[in-house]
């Protein structure tokens, strides 16, 4: 199992917003099939190793029945992008099956093990449970509570402010080295969620610009006002846009928890940023701190009453990008 977790970790830029899931199948202690997941949309890593047995061996039917299929998730049992798994395994012939979660998804959940214990197959489930569970932390976080995972990303100067009031120009404040750590956080989440103050102050892509394939954070705009479409932001990939004046994050977030939206990375300014806190539905802080000041002019990232350990976080880990500190607030819960 713990190599079909390693095999289920290839999918995890290209996969999402579905999970990662690894499967091998062995056959008297060889593993004779393996698949993964590989593209959104794309095939599900119990067909990918099924057809890897047919590719590999001319008796493939014979060797499928005496054998056993590991699978990180529990087949999946309904007719999504693609037609139920369970189907697949029943007619393959394959008789035991070992899962390491059951799925989440109210879709699937529980029905994939009942349709194939229906059908006479041994199904043993738990097993590598947690690592399961971790390479799809957002996935499972998001069909338990309801609602997608929300993380904050701030960079800030060691006084803890965001840019200088008194320019125009878009102040850069951490190093070149925790930017490119911030393109792979990017890279990680499904969706990028900003508002209009950051539009029009930075004018940012908010793109993961990686050099690997990923599937493309679906970008938010929160705002009051309504753009027009010159900002690097509507490039490339569809917006979705929340205008108005009184636009609930709440609403928003209520919204959202329909969609396959597993994550939210809000990168914005400390308006949206405090509003976000004050909601209680951020789950995590990453928070990007430069060595210098930038003093007098510096616009602080907290309200003076809405500071982190206010709202519930507490740091849980610490680490050094180039010069800066990255730091990572979450929550005890
Ligand atoms: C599996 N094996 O490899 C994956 C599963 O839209 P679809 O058809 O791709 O279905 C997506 C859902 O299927 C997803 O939300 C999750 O519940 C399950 N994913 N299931 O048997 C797989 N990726
Ligand atoms: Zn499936």
């Amino acid at each position: 199992m713990e190599f079909a977790v390693a095999l289920a970790a290839k999918g995890k830029f290209t996969a999402k917003p579905n999970p990662v899931v690894g499967c091998v199948i062995v056959n008297n202690n060889e593993i004779v099939g393996q698949g993964y997941h590989q593209n959104y949309g794309g095939n599900h890593a119990e067909i990918n190793a099924i057809n890897s047995v047919y590719k590999k061996y001319k008796k493939a039917k014979d060797i499928l029945k005496e054998s056993t299929l590991f699978c990180t998730l529990e087949p999946c049992n309904h007719d999504g992008k693609t037609p139920p798994c369970t189907n697949a395994i029943i007619q393959s012939g394959i008789k035991n099956i070992i899962i390491g979660a059951i799925d989440p998804n109210p879709k699937v959940s529980g029905t994939g093990i009942n349709k194939l214990i229906q059908h006479g197959l041994q199904v043993q489930s738990g097993v590598c449970e947690s690592l399961v569970e971790d390479q799809n932390k957002f996935f499972f976080f998001r069909h338990r509570k309801k609602r997608p995972f929300i993380t904050l990303k701030i960079a800030a100067s060691k006084d803890g402010k965001a840019f200088l009031q008194n320019s125009d120009e878009r102040t850069i404040i951490t190093s070149p080295e925790a930017r490119a750590d911030v393109q792979l956080i990017r890279a990680e989440y499904d969706s990028i969620l900003t508002g209009g103050n950051t539009l029009r102050k930075d004018n940012p892509k908010m793109n993961a610009r990686v050099e690997f394939n990923v599937n493309q954070p679906q970008k938010i705009l929160l705002s009051t006002e309504i753009h027009s479409k010159k900002y690097e932001f509507f490039k490339n990939n569809d917006v979705l846009i929340f205008n108005g004046k009184n636009v609930s994050i709440n609403s928003i977030i209520k919204k959202l928890s329909a969609s396959e939206i597993n994550s939210i990375l809000v990168e914005a300014g400390p308006k949206l940023v405090n509003a976000f806190l004050k909601t209680s539905l951020v789950d995590q802080v990453i928070y990007f701190e430069a060595p210098h000041n930038l003093g007098s002019h510096g616009m602080p990232w907290f309200d003076t009453d809405n500071y982190l350990e206010l709202n519930g976080f507490q740091r849980s880990s610490s680490s050094r990008i180039g010069p800066d500190k990255k730091i990572i607030f979450s929550k005890n819960d």
